[in-house]
Formats: C-alpha cells, structure tokens, sequence
C-alpha cells in the first residue's frame, strides 16, 4: 500500500478549538494523509463524521481529560493540565510502528514544541483564532512584564508594530496576561507556551487571504518565513446540521420554521459555546426581542432558568424561536432567511457568519472578541456594534430593538455593510474551493511530505 504521511493532531479541549481543527484534519484526510487525533472519551463523538468516511486513515489517541490541577485562572489550569500528556503520548510514539513525522497542536499547547523535539519531529501550530488576534496575543505575552508594569496608569495598548497601528482600551485584551506574577511556574509555562509557538515550524491559520490578508504577511516577517498557512474558512461543505454536537431542536423543524420565512428576515443570536449570558444580560436583550418586530432564533444554552421570562416564548410565537442548548448554527447561518447574526464574535462565529454573507451585530465579552469585533466593524466594514462595554454591560433594550430591526429592514439591504459582506462571502467560497486556502492546504501537505523525504 502507498506510504501516507502521518501527522498526531491534538486539538485543545474546547468546542471552538476542536471544531475548525477537526475540518482541517478532513481536508487533510481527503488528501491521503494519515492522522491520529489525540481526544477525550467526552469528545470522541466528534470524531465519528471522520471516522464514517475514512475509516483506515483516521486514527484515535484516547486519553481521558487530565484532572485540572486548581489554579485561579481557568484557562491556565485547563492548559498545565493537558501536559500530563506529555509522557502517555512518549510511550505510546515509542511503541508506534509507523509513528507521526509531525504533530499539529493548538496555540495553547505550546509546551508540545518540547514534545516535538523530544521526539525528534517538527511541531506545527494550528491557530483557531484569527492572524490578527494571535499577532496581538504574541506581543501581549511578549512583552507582559513590560505592559504590566505600568498597565494602572495606562488606559490603553497600541500595537504600532501591527498594520494599521490597532489600539485597546487595556481592559480589551486578555485579562490572562494581565494576572501574570513573574516566577509562578503556571504563568511561566504558560507564556514559554504562547513563545514557543513563533519559533514552531509553521502556523495555520482559520482565516483568508481577503478577510486578513495583511495580518498574514505581517506574521510571516514576523514568523522569519512563509510557512504561514491560511487555509479557512474551514467549515463542511455538507449541512452541517451536526457540526460540534447534536442539535438540542430536530434540525429539519428549526429549517422548516426558517423555510416559512422571507428572505434576509431572520435575527440569529448566539455567543458560543463558552459564553453565557447574566441575567441582567438576558433581561436586556429579552427586552430588545419584545420591542421588536423582527423574526429572531435565539440560542440560550446555560442562561439560567429565571432569564427566559415565563410567556414570552408564547408572546413571541411565530416570530421567535429558542433553542435551549446546542444549536446547528452553520446550517441556520446558511439558511436564506438569515438576514443578521448578534455574535460575541469568537473566530468560528465571525468566519462563519462572514462566509454565510449574513450582516454582523458585534457584542463581544472577551478572549479575543472585541479584536475580532474591531476587525468585522472598523476594518472590514461587515459589522455594527450592539453591545461593547465591559464584559458584564447589559444593552440598552429600546437601542438594541432599533438596531435588530434595522439589520432586517429592506433599506438596510442595500447598506454597504450588507453589500461588503456579501462580497466577502463570495471571496471565502472561492479562496476554499479553487483559491488562496486550497493552494495553502497543498502547499502544506506538499512541504510535508518534502519534510518527510528529508527526514
Ligand atoms: P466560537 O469561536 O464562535 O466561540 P467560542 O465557543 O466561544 O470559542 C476561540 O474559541 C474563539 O476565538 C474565542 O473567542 C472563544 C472560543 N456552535 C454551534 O454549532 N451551536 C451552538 O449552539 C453554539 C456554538 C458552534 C459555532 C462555532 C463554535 C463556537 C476559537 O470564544 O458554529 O463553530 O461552536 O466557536
């Protein structure tokens, strides 16, 4: 049987780092690679669309989740955690008979750099996040002694280094760096993580080359080379109805609800799967759906009982619809009756509103969203904000009631925004199909197996 190259992909446990990783390992697949994915028994039924169709080349790493060593910040004790992998995945490459000649890992596992070389192969890093958003968390970890030294009498971070100079109000930007204590072995190994990743052997991206075209050649000088892949938006090209888990509302009813609706009608709202809003959030943004005339599908996973006030599914019936759980966004966003998405503008959400051609309504609450929000709203001239203010603010319901119905009216379809972003989906469909992202997905396949040669 033809040698296939073999990779090790280890997503970072979290649906919007496995989601888009797990699109790229199809890619991958369809290409004749072979490829071990290291997950957890919780995660394994995200594997199964893989498995189903390629049965021989895709391959489990199975490790139950690590026990989360209790540190104050979550996501770092969440990331120290996973290194109690590092030496199961030693034996288990010791004892491979054709073991992997490269691992792909998420940007927060940079400790598997060490991993890498340990083993004698090269690491590459697979970004969930945007070019922009990882070029300012690489200079915010960078230089993390320095910001923080004087971050309480400064009230914002320009990055003059990054095209066109952005600048944050601090409070902005990852709230992780600024909890850094010098000399705590946690953030230590962290940020010897986040470093690590520059002097990887590439990165790649979940992004195109017209969404962040000079992000790109920014990180490439900054890389010192051009092995920077931007390969997305990596989304399926079937209908997704069961992308990152089983929807909570049969599919077909929700489209079918959809089907009965004029096109470019529907609000979609979601923030994620991390996000959930407070009660006061939820009390503001029920308020707005009130106020409003609009058509809306409302993705209230994890809002609290009381948030959802009893008669108002029944007030808003016909109109509105809640799903209380895991929601098939990519196939509600491909839907024509989708005329706008209020999103907390995580990347997914971003690429995948963007190449659905769908009007963004930014209202981002952290990690890299009021990055991704400046990039949809100020920059690519897609988005208009709904909700900026700390992480907690709560809308103002009459203001918000306004601009949702706006995002639906007819006049507003002809808005330059609703103009550019059709464009912008246009470009993202071709960048995947005979485009930017597909030369970079084989230039990366063809660069590993010239690595493998050299080997
Ligand atoms: P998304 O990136 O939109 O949001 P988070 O889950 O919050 O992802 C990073 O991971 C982001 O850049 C961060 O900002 C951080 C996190 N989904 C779905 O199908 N149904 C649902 O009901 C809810 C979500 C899908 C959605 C997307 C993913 C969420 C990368 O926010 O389509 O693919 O889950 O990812």
């Amino acid at each position: 049987m033809r040698h296939s190259t073999h990779l090790l992909v280890y997503p970072f446990p979290s649906s919007g780092h496995i989601i888009p990783l797990l699109d790229l390992t199809d890619l991958l697949l369809r290409r004749g690679l072979t490829v071990t994915v290291v997950i957890s028994p919780t995660n394994l039924p995200l594997l199964d669309p893989l498995h189903s169709s390629h049965p021989s080349s895709l391959h489990k790493l199975l490790f139950d989740d690590p026990e989360i060593t209790p540190f104050p910040d979550p996501l770092i004790a969440k990331v120290i955690s996973t290194q109690k992998l590092f030496d199961p995945i030693v034996k288990w490459f010791r004892s491979h008979p054709s073991p992997p000649m490269a691992i792909v890992s998420d940007f927060f596992l940079g400790w598997t750099s060490e991993l890498a070389s340990h083993l004698g192969i090269q690491r590459i890093v697979f970004s969930p996040s945007g070019v922009l958003s990882s070029s300012i968390l690489q200079t915010l970890w960078q230089d993390v002694e320095e910001i923080n030294a004087d971050k309480d009498q400064k009230f914002s971070l320009s990055f003059p280094e990054i095209p066109n100079s952005p600048e944050f109000p601090l409070w902005q930007l990852l709230p992780v760096s600024q909890n850094f204590k010098k000399g705590e072995p946690h953030y230590e190994s962290f940020r010897n993580g986040m470093l690590a990743n520059m002097s990887s052997w590439g990165i790649i991206y979940n992004t195109f080359e017209e969404l962040e075209g000079v992000y790109i050649d920014h990180m490439k000088k900054q890389m010192g080379h051009d092995r920077v892949w931007a390969v997305g938006p990596l989304l399926p090209d079937d209908h997704g109805t069961g992308r990152g888990g089983s929807s909570v509302v049969p599919p077909n009813d929700l489209l079918m609800w959809l089907d009965n609706k004029p096109d470019d009608s529907v609000v979609y709202i979601c923030f994620g799967s991390q996000t959930t809003l407070s009660e006061k959030q939820m009390g503001g943004l029920i308020g707005a759906l009130e106020l409003s005339n609009i058509n809306f599908i409302l993705c209230a996973k994890g809002s609290k009982s009381g948030s959802i006030p009893s008669g108002f599914e029944d007030w808003v019936s016909g109109r509105g619809l809640i799903v209380k759980g895991w929601a098939p966004q990519l196939a509600i966003l491909r839907h024509r009756a989708v005329g706008s998405f209020v999103s907390h503008c995580g990347w997914n959400s971003t690429l995948e509103g963007v190449a659905a051609g769908v009007m963004m309504l930014t209202w981002p609450m952290g990690a890299d969203q009021y990055v991704d929000a400046k990039l949809l709203v100020d920059e690519l001239g897609v988005g208009k904000r709904v909700c900026e203010d700390a992480p907690d603010s709560v809308p103002d319901s009459v203001e918000l009631a306004r601009l949702l119905d706006e995002s639906v009216s007819g006049r507003y379809k002809a808005e330059q925004r609703v103009v550019k972003v059709k464009k912008l989906s246009q470009a993202a469909s071709k960048a995947v199909k005979d485009g930017t992202s597909m030369r970079d997905v084989d230039t990366f396949v063809q660069l590993l197996s010239q690595l493998e040669t050299a080997n």
